[in-house]
């Protein structure tokens, strides 16, 4: 008999019982909690390597949890696990061919006159894959015996970057410190890491990038290349390749160079050998992330050379070594007065063709700075010859920190879904990325971790949710935002609470727009830690960092133009679009101010004017988190005590921080354009003045 939970509660209180488990997030969604009709596995390895004894020790993990730790069954199902390197699998000629590297199949055999489940792979990696799918679905609640899976992912490259210092400060981090202790290491290898890796592994992530774009060279010395070592170490068995980020003047500040021009043959030669020795401390090391010439940071255009140079100067160093340079498309300069959402693209569309073989260009998700909405960045479509790797951002810098839910999983998929007209219609972003439209075979998919030291990894557990969605996106890029959210959930709660605590997710997004950045306004938010509203900054020293660059009120309208008679940036995408984007009658709402300067009493087609159709999606927001909250409260039987109560905290300080985001907007709208509020409408609670008062120079996660 199970003791009642008041017992429990009345035990642990006096320090006598621990509770069986706590449900503090740190298992993420691989709880394996007891199922009603738990199968029992007998599990064999077909063969002895490493990975794919992980993958056995992953199932039989999973197994004892569904059966909430009683004895194995007597007539446990038998489930065989392996790639076409053994025999026992190859014998079984299943349709592998086509499934590459990672893929995998699951499906039921005779396997020497026996009725058997099968896992199998070409590669270790595939049959780990396979384990963690099989066990999803089980969580789901699918009948073990009714499971048959082919699948392999459909990007190349399913890698996280982390925005991590040598110093555990994570740059837009808003869950602790950095699990990667560089100090300790390699000496102290945290087993948390290893967990990191495992939890990667059950979404497809194989490839991390350790360090911050914004990258010290130190990165790159024999000390700290014996550290990123330990940690590639511990990724390995997991199918997870290590990365770093290289800052482009390296030469000079550990070679001793006078430059670090592309052109330059000794620059050269410092980054050759330098390959070469990372290579030797990282056999299977993947190669460079670089950020160049952006935001301060050294890069080819301090010589005068191209983005192309620089990237295919690196590209050609990693190369003997198999290795990728990753050149990122976020540059926008301090010195030049165009539209900062046009820049990348004046930039690297020019260079398409331009790049080496083993360099893929990293673009936004948007053009400016994953801002809650944006349109599609116009690189994607635009630079047939390059392999473009979609970046996005999983830490919520722009969208409540670790604070307010919101669940990303919709954001990249109505960016992955997006169409760019490249070669017609249907010519997707996801297609673009995953290499389908042009034939690339080198594609990859980057997110930018939400990753720290807090016991639930990702400082809320619905943000743990944007891990996993987008390690499932990665996989799969036209993967349903709506499925994943109900997998997350189910693994992560439970089956029966699924569709519930899923409908509370999917228009989560859609309400942060609606609160902080309404109907195509973006970068509103706080200088510096972009925490809450600041739109009336005005004094920052270049013109683009000031929130009132992006929104252009005055007492008659407001918005970017970005048509012809503005800044033209919507020249920059396909003809179709760019008719459609240039209409404010076509563009649709979510995008209307990005594009359009419009006057506050401009007619919107749902009646009204622009002004108190903007004043009702700030309310609109608001009450969308009241609802949350509600929907939230209704689940408190069904969820553990520890898990609902962090959760309930979290939403009642976002609804104050919507109704903030609402009244310091409002209220600074007003001042601007003089209008009434529209009848009906709650007054701000207090003056504009108050809220430009607030100040946060603690804020978590900014960038030093
Ligand atoms: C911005 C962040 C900044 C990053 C930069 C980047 O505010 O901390 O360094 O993006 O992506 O969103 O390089």
């Amino acid at each position: 008999m199970r003791t009642p939970a008041i017992w429990l509660a009345i035990l642990s209180a006096l320090g006598l019982a621990a509770p069986a488990a706590a449900e503090d997030g740190y298992d993420l969604w691989l709880r394996h909690r007891p199922l009603a009709d738990a199968p029992a596995l007998a599990v064999e390895a077909a063969e002895a390597d490493a990975t794919v004894r992980l993958a056995a020790r992953e199932l039989e993990r999973a197994a004892a949890g569904w059966r909430g730790g009683a004895a194995p069954a007597v007539s446990a199902r038998a489930l065989l696990i392996g790639t076409t390197a053994s025999p026992a699998i190859a014998a079984l000629r299943l349709p592998l061919a086509k499934l590459g590297e990672d893929g995998f199949v699951i499906r039921s055999a005779s396997v020497g006159g026996r009725a058997t489940m099968v896992i199998a792979a070409n590669r270790p990696v595939g049959v780990l894959y396979g384990a963690f799918a099989l066990i999803r679905r089980v969580e789901q609640g699918e009948a073990i015996d009714r499971i048959a899976v082919q699948d392999r992912p459909r990007v190349a490259l399913r890698m996280l970057n982390h925005w991590d210092n040598l110093d555990r400060h994570v740059e837009r981090g808003y869950a602790g410190q950095s699990i990667f202790d560089w100090w300790r290491l390699p000496d102290r290898v945290d087993p948390r890491l290893t967990d990191y890796a495992r939890a990667n592994a059950s979404i497809g992530i194989n490839a991390a990038v350790l360090n911050n774009v914004n990258a010290k060279a130190d990165s790159l010395t024999a000390p700290y290349l014996a550290k990123a070592a330990a940690v590639a170490d511990v990724l390995r068995p997991w199918g997870i390749r290590t990365f770093l980020s290289a800052r482009f003047s390296a030469p000079i500040e550990l070679g001793g160079l006078k430059t670090a021009d592309p052109r330059d043959p000794a620059v050269a030669a410092w980054w050759r050998a330098k390959a070469d020795e990372v290579w030797r401390a990282i056999p299977d090391f993947g190669g460079f992330l670089v950020k160049a010439n952006s935001e301060g940071q050294p890069g080819p255009r301090d010589y005068g050379a191209s983005h192309a140079d620089g990237a295919n100067m690196l590209a050609a160093a990693v190369r003997p070594h198999g290795g990728t340079v990753v050149w990122r498309a976020f540059v926008y300069a301090d010195t030049d007065p165009a539209d900062r959402a046009k820049q990348a693209w004046t930039e690297f569309r020019p260079l398409d063709g331009k790049f080496a073989d083993n360099v893929l260009v990293q673009v936004k998700n948007g053009p400016l700075d994953f801002q809650p909405r944006e349109p599609f960045h116009p690189l994607f479509g635009a630079m047939p010859k390059t392999p473009l790797v979609a970046e996005f951002q999983i830490t919520k810098e722009y969208l409540g920190f670790s604070t307010h839910l919101a669940y990303l999983g919709t954001m990249w998929s109505e960016v992955l879904s997006a169409d760019t007209f490249a070669k017609g219609k249907g010519s997707t972003v996801a297609k673009v990325v995953d290499g389908s439209l042009e034939g690339h075979r080198l594609t990859g998919i980057a997110g930018v971790a939400n990753i720290g030291t807090d016991r639930d990894w990702s400082g809320s557990i619905f943000d743990q949710a944007n891990w996993y969605a987008f390690g499932r996106l990665a996989w799969d890029p036209a993967a349903d935002p709506a499925a994943l959210a109900r997998e997350w959930a189910a693994q992560t709660f439970s089956p029966a609470v699924a569709a519930p605590v899923a409908a509370m997710m999917m228009p989560s997004r859609q309400a942060v727009v609606d609160y902080m950045t309404p109907l195509g306004l973006a970068h509103l938010m706080g200088t510096g830690h972009h925490y809450g509203p600041a739109p009336w900054v005005a004094d920052l020293a270049r013109p683009e960092w000031n929130p009132v660059y992006y929104h252009r009120a005055d007492a008659r309208g407001i918005g970017f133009d970005r048509t012809r008679t503005g800044s033209d940036a919507v020249a920059q995408y396909a003809r179709p679009l760019a008719r459609r984007f240039a209409d404010p009658r076509t563009v649709g709402e979510d995008y209307l101010l990005w594009f359009h300067h419009l006057p506050w009493d401009y007619r919107m087609p749902e009646g009204g004017t622009l002004w108190q159709a903007l004043v009702r999606r700030y309310d609109r927001g608001v009450a969308a988190v009241g609802t949350m909250r509600a929907q939230w409260q209704a689940l408190r039987p069904d969820i553990d005590a520890e898990r609902f109560r962090v959760v309930s905290d979290d939403l009642a300080v976002q609804e104050r921080e919507a109704r903030w985001w609402r009244d310091a907007s409002v209220a600074y709208w007003t001042s601007i354009n003089g209008l009434p509020l529209p009848a009906g409408a709650a007054a701000p609670a207090d003056t504009l003045d108050h809220y430009k008062s607030l100040s946060f120079p603690y804020a978590p996660g900014q960038g030093k």
